[in-house]
């Protein structure tokens, strides 16, 4: 019910700041100088975890496979089926983007000139990943680098077995800290949006929150194209499972996803439901959806995608193909490290944003309805693990398939 309420307090949060915005219209400084610097506080304390949070959910996502080594075949298939799942996700997500010109038609001056990062060649980028001084990339943020230092690490850990345990226990502790620190920061949420959405409409007017009507709907549309087509693709041509089946049996977990923005809180249900409706073994469920929830976020994905190609649209900052390119890579690897809590893909979208070199400013103006599509993205997200669940289990022949006979009896 908690989660409900805060949902309900950020939509009243949302609808002040659009009316306050409106009646401050005439005197915008007032909106600046008193309102504004609350939504930069905000915005701040979000900045604070991305870092630490990243990090350390990915040593903690990268220790989960220290069943690499046993379960090295499914380990390989869960990730190839994340990461190509979630490449494809971003690439419906980019295709919609540009063909709805979702941000189009509408420029907020931005508060500095942009430059887009000129999209480094990929020998350039695979070469740049991995970081000369790990420290150096912490301290400026550098994502990419401290993506592939956590994985590094991770693989470290694994690869002194139990002397590692310590060092996994730690970083799992310290992820927990953060997820904890992002639940009390969305606690401020609805001041945050509050205080992000009113100086947006008392500077430009509330024409301003039409295109993130068209947001809201392109990323809707991307979500559900993906979950369609993509899993449903994936389940009846690797496992021989009726999509219908597959959604009927994995609904109670999208139903909870949904309301609860949050995949950490979904995970208990959705290895119920994978377990009970869908056939898939203890030992594959307990590998693929934990990990899942870690590292794997389709609609994460979607929405940091279509959303960096709103920003740049809203500012009226070009971005070529190769910049575009940039954002896959960017936003595959920025969805690995979104932590399965409300608002977490928020977060990342900062550090995509800055990779791409956009100003991260534009979160300002989507935090205002990020609630709403932080509740599908994540339904995403939880539906993909279990998707991959299905693969590889069937893959593994570890499908028991008498489930589906027995629900079907029940009818
Ligand atoms: N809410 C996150 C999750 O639980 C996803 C996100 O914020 O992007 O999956």
């Amino acid at each position: 019910m908690k989660k409900m309420q805060l949902t309900t307090k950020i939509f009243i949060g949302l609808a002040l700041g659009i009316v306050l915005g409106i009646i401050l219209q005439p005197n915008p400084e007032i909106a600046n100088n008193y309102i504004k610097p609350f939504g930069t506080l905000f915005l701040n304390l979000i900045k604070l975890v991305i870092v630490p949070l990243v990090f350390s959910s990915l040593v903690v996502g990268a220790c989960s496979m220290d069943d690499v080594r046993k379960l090295g075949r499914i380990g390989g298939k869960t990730v190839a089926y994340y990461l190509f799942t979630t490449a494809f996700a971003i690439t419906i997500g980019l295709v919609l983007a540009n063909i709805t010109n979702v941000g189009g038609g509408y420029t907020i001056p931005a508060d500095a000139t942009y430059e887009i990062a000129a999209a480094p060649n990929v020998i350039e980028t695979l070469l740049n990943i991995i970081p000369a001084n790990p420290l150096k990339a912490l301290v400026d943020g550098n994502m990419l680098q401290i993506i592939a230092f956590a994985l590094i690490i991770g693989a470290g850990i694994i690869g002194i077995g139990e002397k590692g345990k310590n060092l996994q226990s730690f970083f799992d502790s310290f992820a927990e800290v953060m997820y904890k620190i992002i639940a009390v920061i969305m606690n401020f949420a609805p001041i945050g949006v509050f205080a992000l959405i009113t100086p947006v409409v008392a500077v430009n007017g509330p024409s301003v929150l039409l295109p993130l009507l068209k947001l809201i709907i392109v990323v809707y549309v991307g979500c559900a194209l993906h979950a369609i087509l993509t899993y449903s693709l994936t389940v009846w041509g690797f496992a021989k499972i009726s999509p219908v089946q597959f959604f009927k049996g994995i609904s109670p977990a999208m139903v909870f996803s949904y309301t609860t923005a949050s995949s950490s809180a979904t995970l208990p249900i959705s290895m119920k439901r994978c377990e009970e409706n869908l056939g898939v073994s203890k030992s594959i469920c307990s590998f693929t959806l934990p990990l899942g929830a870690t590292i794997n976020m389709d609609g994460t994905a979607i929405y940091q995608g279509v959303c960096a190609i709103f920003i740049a649209q809203i500012y009226g900052i070009p971005l070529p193909m190769t910049a575009q390119l940039t954002i896959i890579l960017t936003a595959t690897l920025a969805s690995i490290g979104t932590a399965g809590v409300p608002g977490a893909g928020m977060i990342m979208l900062g550090m995509v944003l800055h990779t791409v070199g956009l100003p991260i400013e534009g979160i300002a103006i989507i935090a205002g309805v990020d609630r709403i599509l932080d509740m599908m993205r994540t339904m995403i997200n939880v539906t993909g693990d279990a998707a991959c669940s299905v693969v590889v289990a069937a893959t593994e022949g570890e499908l028991d398939r008498s489930v589906f006979e027995k629900t079907a009896k029940a009818k």
